[in-house]
């Protein structure tokens, strides 16, 4: 059985975390899987939007703890280098990547499944999913990029209680805090998901790489370094296809034809 699902549709590529029997716990194959395709994707042209799911009734479950071989004198595994080699690429990837990625958040997401969600540029849950930062309940330190991106979007006060308790979140709760975009209802999360994605893929994805850019830098820029940003990524933006066509649409009054370049 693969233990991530790859499908293509025109435009856009969804991947499903397939380990349902554990809730699409990470073990090494897994994460290998799945880094591999979040590469395909970004350097695929024909790619335009991608849609990260989880098979079953769970999204992920964090690391495999069965996976991690401990106790009975064996020595301490080094987490460090499970960080580095399975999670910390696929956040960066997601985080880089020049086109949307939509996380469809099918069910519970727990520790470096949880952060891996909110990793993505936009977050749909189903109304019976929940977020659970989940670490400090086996002792470990949230990772993933949780205490990079947690803060930035519920605040100090939320993230620490969130990190420390371990208390789950529902989906309604983190929409209104600002975890997530929004919540599906009815089983519906993945086709909404999919037809989010597949109107992105026909949108202008280079001004959607450039505004990833800003985004991602406004976290550490002040404001004059942000705004020479803008300036210097404003310019390649005027220079793209997407961009003439995008004007002229307009003063045509007719619909766009993006090629995302
Ligand atoms: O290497 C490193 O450890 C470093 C990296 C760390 C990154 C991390 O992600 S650390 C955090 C690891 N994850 C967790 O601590 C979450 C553990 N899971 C849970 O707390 C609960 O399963 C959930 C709250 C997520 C869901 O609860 P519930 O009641 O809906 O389901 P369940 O019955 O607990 O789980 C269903 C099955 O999935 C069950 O197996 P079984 O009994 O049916 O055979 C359970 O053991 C399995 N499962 C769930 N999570 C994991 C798991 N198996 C292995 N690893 C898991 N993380």
């Amino acid at each position: 059985m693969s233990l991530l699902l790859i499908d293509r549709h025109p435009g856009v590529l969804r991947l499903t975390l397939n380990r349902p029997e554990v809730l699409n716990a990470f073990n090494l194959d897994m994460a290998r899987a799945l880094q591999a395709a979040l590469d395909d994707a970004a350097n695929d042209a024909s790619i335009r939007a991608v849609v990260l799911t989880g098979s079953g009734r769970g999204f992920c479950a964090g690391q495999d703890l069965a996976s991690v071989h401990m106790g009975d004198g064996i020595p301490m595994p080094d987490l460090g280098n499970v960080v580095r080699d399975q999670y910390n690429p696929i956040i960066t990837r997601i985080r880089t990547m020049e086109k949307p990625v939509i996380c469809a958040v099918n069910g519970v997401a727990a520790g470096a499944g949880a952060n891996l969600a909110l990793a993505c540029d936009i977050v749909l849950a189903a109304s019976e999913a929940s977020f659970i930062q989940s670490f400090t309940k086996i002792g470990l330190v949230p990772d993933s990029g949780g205490t990079y991106l947690l803060p930035r979007l519920v605040g100090m006060a939320r993230a620490s209680a969130l990190m420390l308790l371990g208390d789950k979140v529902s989906a309604t709760q983190a929409r209104d805090w600002g975890m997530i975009w929004q919540v599906c209802e009815g089983g519906t999360v993945l086709e909404q998901a999919m037809a989010l994605a597949a109107g992105l893929a026909t949108q202008p994805t280079r001004a959607f790489g450039l505004t990833k850019q800003l985004i991602n830098a406004s976290l550490g820029h002040d404001l004059a370094a942000q705004l020479e940003m803008e300036e210097d990524l404003q310019r390649e933006a005027g220079k793209t296809a997407d961009f003439l066509e995008g004007v002229q649409a307009f003063l045509q009054k007719r619909k766009p034809a993006f090629e995302g370049r």
